[in-house]
């Protein structure tokens, strides 16, 4: 009888644990998450550009089903970022905010330029993650330093990453990051609207306005005003981009004049001319100094508040 018993239990406790199996095998493979919708989701925001492109706003995504979609593309994110002069103390702070929030999870190959190489923080980096350090030469002028960014990226890309498939980003290290910043960013061309402007009619952005200047913008031109300090997108599109606002800010030179925001300004023409199939909104470059506005759920990258006058060689 005792023994009955025991091989009923031991019969019901397989059946549990083999139930228990299926569910979880058949949970992974079928990928189940919750139900998209073409009519409910947030109404507070524009999450679409007239030239249909997505605005990435918090709660327009699902970061797991993204993340599941790229992860097997096998992609490496590279990310610029340029510490030059006194920049250097910020980097320790990027870098490690880096590691717990961009591309978590993902291969990462970050390229710090800078003419301070001994200073370089030592930062832990996970698995598949990896930091490779590139001298530049110091400049007196932080304008210089700002703008000649777009000839190093177009020189690594050219040079060092030749797989096309693959993506950049690059990045100003006077900044944080506070949340995820992941695959949902991915495109062939992207950039983020200003935390400054974004709630502003475009009469009020800071485009160059000379018409002498290769970033000229008309008045009445311009979609959104777009940051300096965060762009990417596939390779050979980022590759496009530096090469073009490099060889327009050259021209500028050649005649003068130097845009109002520098590589700022030739970026803003680039992006009004090839309008980017992706568009991140301010909450991928917000500013430490400014109150979050309701419409900002989560503030993922943010540029912390600095002394002009104490960090940068000229004023
Ligand atoms: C804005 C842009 C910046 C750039 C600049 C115009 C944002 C958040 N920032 O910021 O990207 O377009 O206007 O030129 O959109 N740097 C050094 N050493 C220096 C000076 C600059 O390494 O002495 C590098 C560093 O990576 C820094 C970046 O250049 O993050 C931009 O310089 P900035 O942060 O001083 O420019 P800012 O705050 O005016």
């Amino acid at each position: 009888m005792m023994h009955l018993i025991n091989s009923k239990v031991l019969a019901l406790l397989s059946a549990l644990m083999l139930g228990g199996l299926f569910c979880y095998i058949f949970q992974s493979y079928s990928q189940q998450y919750e139900q998209p919708s073409i009519l409910h989701g947030r109404t507070d925001v524009v999450t679409v550009t007239p030239w249909l492109a997505p605005v990435v706003w918090e709660g327009t995504f699902n970061p797991v089903l993204l993340d599941s979609i790229y992860k097997v593309k096998n992609i490496t994110v590279t990310a610029t970022v340029f510490a030059v002069g006194k920049y250097i103390m910020f980097l320790k702070n990027f870098l490690e905010t880096a590691e717990q929030h961009f591309f978590v999870g993902f291969k990462v190959h970050i390229y710090v330029f800078t003419d301070r190489s001994n200073e370089v923080p030592q930062v832990r980096m996970a698995t598949g993650r990896q930091l490779t350090v590139r001298s530049v030469p110091s400049s007196k002028r932080w304008q210089e330093i700002s703008a000649r960014r777009m000839e190093l990226i177009q020189t690594l890309i050219e040079e060092q990453l030749p797989n096309h498939n693959d993506y950049i980003f690059c990045l100003d290290v006077d900044s944080k990051f506070h949340g995820r910043w992941g695959s949902e960013s991915l495109g062939a061309l992207v950039a983020v609207t200003h935390p400054g402007y974004y709630r502003d009619p475009r009469s009020r952005f800071p485009y160059e306005r000379r018409p002498a200047s290769k970033a000229y913008m008309a008045s009445g031109e311009g979609d959104f005003y777009y940051c300096g300090g965060a762009f990417g997108g596939l390779l050979q599109e980022v590759h496009h981009l530096a090469k073009t606002c490099r060889s327009n800010f050259e021209a500028d030179t050649q005649e003068g004049i130097e845009a109002a925001w520098q590589e700022e300004s030739h970026l803003n023409r680039y992006m009004w001319i090839n309008k980017p199939s992706k568009v991140l909104s301010p909450e991928y470059l917000w500013q430490d100094f400014k109150p979050k506005n309701p419409e900002v759920h989560i503030i993922r990258f943010s540029g912390v508040v600095k002394n002009y006058a104490e960090i940068r060689p000229n004023t």
